[in-house]
């Protein structure tokens, strides 16, 4: 299958605007008016944009603590995010959420809870209710590869099987949790896809910085989600760029090897592909000069919207509680 022009555009657009908006995230966090924990997702584009680009917006996303690029590739508006992100009122949770607790049900970010693990029973709840329903809707789980160390994720996969339910998981390996390498973690030679596999749910594994073969290949596995109401399994091999949480570089902490380092930043996904479309002269630097310029005007305008928005009011601190 190809992917046309505009397609690709739109691949390329999602991606660089995913980064330059977490850029401009890291370049104010000092100032401090951010008060939250944020854990950027730069180096991981290509998986949200790859795989939300297949979805429509009755479709339902569920994310973890690294959420920014689910809740934009989703369709989120940038300004409710950064709002939240200042703590605004104007936030899509209110600004009582912050950055690791977006929630935008019109756009489809059911959740995104930074509990390692929890959002994937939730996501197979809701699948199992929209099945209930009868709605042809398709549920995505995004979860780092940490996920896969806590019991739910077992169970929760065994339920999907068991239940046929349209549930797409999502894991995108990133071979760390906080300064723990995978290989420290567990066997050399275990594939996440293939545990899922062993539990009843069909997997794949693919290059999470190829953004083409994500969309191509979500394309069809979601095409066959809807129609088969059989759950999937896609892990996703990827790299951050920077620290666990924080908005700096933290190569100098030597938790992580530099050749990989090295080896990792030459697959960006974003070079990869720039220079993909460049030589298919789909870009050129004046169509590029373009695209920087929209979305820094974006930015700049929904972070001047954060900051002038105001804070909850005290009575609203009750409000919205599950009890
Ligand atoms: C149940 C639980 N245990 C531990 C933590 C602390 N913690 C927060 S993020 C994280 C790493 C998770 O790694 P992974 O799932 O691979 O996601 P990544 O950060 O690599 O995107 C940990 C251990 C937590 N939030 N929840
Ligand atoms: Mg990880």
């Amino acid at each position: 299958m190809k992917i046309n022009k505009n397609k690709k555009i739109e691949l390329f657009y999602s991606m660089i605007r995913m980064r330059m908006i977490e850029e401009k995230i890291a370049e104010k966090y000092s100032e401090q008016e951010m008060r939250c924990p944020v854990h950027l997702s730069i180096g991981q584009e290509a998986i949200a944009s790859g795989i939300c680009m297949n979805l429509q917006k009755k479709d339902q996303v569920l994310s973890a603590h690294r959420s920014h690029f689910h809740y934009l590739a989703k369709g989120g508006s940038l300004k409710k995010m950064i709002s939240e992100i200042y703590g605004k009122e104007t936030g899509c949770a209110g600004g009582k959420g912050g950055s690791m607790h977006l929630i935008d049900i019109q756009a489809g970010l059911i959740a995104a809870v930074p509990i390692v693990g929890s959002t994937i029973p939730i996501g197979v709840g809701l699948a199992w209710a929209n099945k209930l329903d009868n709605l042809k809707k398709i549920v995505v789980i995004f979860f780092g590869e940490g996920s896969t160390e806590e019991g739910v994720f077992y169970e929760s996969i065994n339920f999907a099987a068991l239940h046929n339910l349209p549930v797409l998981f999502v894991c995108e390996n990133n071979f760390y949790s906080v300064y723990s390498g995978l290989n420290k973690r567990q066997p050399k030679k275990r594939k996440l896809f293939n545990v899922a596999e062993s539990l009843g749910v069909k997997g794949i594994s693919l290059d999470g910085n190829n953004v083409e073969e994500i969309y191509l290949k979500a394309k069809k596995i979601i095409k066959s989600v809807q129609r088969t109401n059989h759950p999937f399994f896609i892990e996703l091999s990827t790299y951050r760029f920077l620290e666990h949480c924080g908005p700096n570089n933290d190569d100098d902490l030597e938790y992580r090897p530099t050749s990989e380092i090295l080896f990792w930043k030459k697959k960006c996904p974003i070079v990869k592909y720039k220079k993909k479309l460049l030589k298919e002269k789909v870009l050129n630097s004046k169509k590029l000069d373009k695209i920087y310029n929209e979305i820094n005007l974006e930015i700049n305008k929904s972070f001047k919207f954060a900051q002038k928005s105001k804070f909850p009011k005290n009575s609203n601190l009750m409000k919205n509680i599950y009890a």
